[in-house]
């Protein structure tokens, strides 16, 4: 499957579509969800195309992905949440729930889960 480079991410990272930033370097965006499930529900992508965790695992470098990462774990933090926790997830493919097929992560927080809960 190729990148569609007319998915939602895709606009709004050439800035066609407004979104509310939280963090943004080189290579990482990250802004507010527009139908957020939890109080505080960012989302963090690379600006390099990506269709999913899938595509980014296996040809990111291992820099890229690195960077990524420390920059979810950062964000999370400068959001407040690591004391009151907070959920990492990323949905890869139709069939788990992706809509938009620009590899992102959710930072999800701000409330309590039951014990146990997906
Ligand atoms: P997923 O199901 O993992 O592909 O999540 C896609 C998320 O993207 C979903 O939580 C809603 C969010 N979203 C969709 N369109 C927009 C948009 O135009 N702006 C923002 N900020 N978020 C969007």
């Amino acid at each position: 499957m190729a990148y569609d480079n007319d998915n939602i991410f895709a606009k709004i990272l050439r800035g066609e579509i407004p979104n509310t930033t939280v963090y943004e370097d080189e290579a990482v965006l990250a802004f507010n969800d527009i139908a957020p499930k939890t109080p505080v529900h960012v989302l963090v992508i690379p600006k390099r195309p990506y269709i999913d965790m899938d595509d980014f695992s296996a040809n990111g470098s291992p820099e890229e992905i690195g960077h990524f990462f420390i920059k979810v774990g950062e964000i999370a933090r400068s959001l407040g949440l690591h004391d009151g926790g907070y959920r990492v997830v990323t949905n890869n493919g139709e069939n788990a729930g992706q809509i938009v097929p620009h590899f992102h992560v959710h930072i999800m927080g701000g409330q309590r889960i039951k014990e146990g809960s997906m």
